[in-house]
C-alpha cells in the first residue's frame, strides 16, 4: 500500500468509527474488520508447544498430597495449562489434562460427569478405577476409559501413592454447552461385576453374541499396556517404520473400529533407536505422554528433551519431528476422531529435505 493509500485507508476509518459505535450498542459488528481474522488461511491457534517436566511436577504432587486428602479435593490433581490458554485449563485447544495423585488408603469419591476421561498410569501398581461398578487395577502404561455420564471412583489400597494423567474433553464439552455433572451419595459405587468381565466380554476379539453397543463409547474400559506394548515390539521386528511416526497404533472400541472416547482419540507409537521422523503437522492438537526411553522433539520452532513421564503439547498445524536416543515408546491423544467425523482433519508430510 502507498502511503497515499494508507492515509486514504486510515481516513475511511475514522469516518466509520462513528458508525460502529453505534452498530456496538445495538450488539452488533462490522464483519468486514475482522473477517480475516476470523477465517485464516490456515489454523491459528493460542496453544504454544509446551513441555510438562515429570522432575517439576512430582514434587509440586506430593506436597498437594500434604496438603488436602483425595476426598477433600474429591480429586486430587494439578491441572497443566498450556502456556498460551493460561487459566483456561487446557494442555491444547480442545484437551483438559491433568495429574492425580492417590494416596495409600485413599479413595477419591464417585461422580459422573458428561465429560469423558481417559487415565493413562505413570506411576504406581494395582491402585484402582470403578467404572459403572467394575474395578480395575491400574498398572503403569495403562489407559483406563470413563465414558461420557459413567459413575466412576478411584482407589488406592496399596502402599505406593499411584499417579497417573487424566485428559478430559472438557474443552470440548463447554463450547458446545452440554456439560452436566453428579455427585454420589455413596462413599462408595456398589460393585455390580467382577474384575475382568468387560473385559472377557469385550476385548478378546469377540463380542456376546447378542449384545448391541447403547452408545459410541467402547464398553472396554482398561487397554493394558502390556498387550500393546507387544504389539509394536512384534511390529519393530517385522518392517519399516513410517517416516512420520514410526510404528503408530490407534486404541480402538471393538464395537466400532472407532475411538474407544469418540471426543479422544488415543494412540501408542514406538520410535526406533536413532530414528529422526520426517516433519509433519497435523490438524489435531495433541499431547504427548513419554513411556519408555529418551529422545528429542523439535515443534515448530521449540525443541525439548524428554525422558520417561514427561509431557508435551504439540499445537495444531505445527510441524514437528521426533528423535529417539534408544527405543522409545510414546501414547498420545488428540480430538482427531471429532475432526474426522466433521470432515475437518488434515494432514500435511513435509518433502523429504524440510527441516522442522
Ligand atoms: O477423575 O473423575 O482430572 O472428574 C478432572 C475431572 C479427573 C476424575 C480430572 C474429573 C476427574
Amino acid at each position: 500500500m502507498s502511503e497515499e493509500q494508507a492515509a486514504g485507508a486510515a481516513a475511511a476509518g475514522a469516518e466509520r468509527r462513528p458508525f460502529y459505535d453505534v452498530l456496538e450498542k445495538h450488539n452488533l459488528a462490522p464483519l468486514w474488520e475482522s473477517l480475516h481474522d476470523l477465517v485464516t488461511t490456515a489454523p491459528v491457534t493460542a496453544a504454544v508447544p509446551f513441555k510438562w517436566d515429570y522432575d517439576v511436577v512430582r514434587p509440586h504432587l506430593l506436597e498437594a498430597g500434604r496438603l488436602i486428602t483425595a476426598r477433600q479435593a474429591e480429586r486430587r490433581v494439578l491441572i497443566l495449562e498450556n502456556p498460551g490458554l493460561r487459566g483456561q485449563a487446557r494442555a491444547t485447544n480442545s484437551l483438559y489434562a491433568g495429574i492425580q495423585l492417590v494416596l495409600p488408603g485413599e479413595i477419591a469419591p464417585p461422580h459422573r460427569h458428561t465429560q469423558s476421561a481417559l487415565r493413562f498410569v505413570l506411576e504406581g501398581r494395582d491402585g484402582y478405577t470403578v467404572v459403572e461398578g467394575e474395578r480395575t487395577p491400574m498398572q503403569p502404561g495403562d489407559l483406563v476409559t470413563t465414558p461420557s455420564w459413567t459413575w466412576h471412583e478411584h482407589g488406592n489400597e496399596t502402599d505406593g501413592p499411584m499417579i497417573w494423567i487424566d485428559i478430559l474433553d472438557v474443552p470440548l464439552v463447554a463450547l458446545l454447552g452440554s456439560g452436566f455433572m453428579e455427585s454420589s451419595e455413596l462413599e462408595r459405587h456398589p460393585v455390580a461385576r467382577p474384575a475382568g468381565d468387560s473385559s472377557a466380554r469385550y476385548a478378546q476379539n469377540m463380542l456376546p453374541v447378542d449384545w448391541r453397543p447403547a452408545s459410541r463409547a467402547s464398553p472396554i474400559f482398561n487397554y493394558p499396556y502390556s498387550r500393546s506394548r507387544e504389539a509394536l515390539a512384534t511390529l519393530a521386528r517385522n518392517g519399516a517404520p513410517d517416516p512420520c511416526q514410526g510404528y503408530k497404533l490407534r486404541y480402538v472400541n471393538p464395537a466400532t473400529g472407532g475411538s474407544p472416547i469418540p471426543t479422544i482419540g488415543t494412540y501408542l507409537q514406538l520410535l526406533p533407536a536413532g530414528l529422526r521422523t520426517a516433519p509433519c503437522r497435523s490438524t489435531d492438537g495433541t499431547l504427548y505422554v513419554v513411556v519408555e526411553g529418551e529422545g528429542e522433539s523439535r515443534v515448530g520452532d521449540v525443541g525439548f528433551r524428554w525422558k520417561p513421564r514427561d509431557i508435551f503439547a504439540v499445537p495444531s498445524w505445527t510441524w514437528h519431528v521426533h528423535e529417539a536416543s534408544g527405543t522409545a515408546v510414546l501414547f498420545s491423544a488428540s480430538d482427531r476422531p471429532v475432526q474426522e467425523a466433521l470432515c475437518l482433519w488434515r494432514e500435511e508430510r513435509a518433502p523429504a529435505g524440510r527441516a522442522a
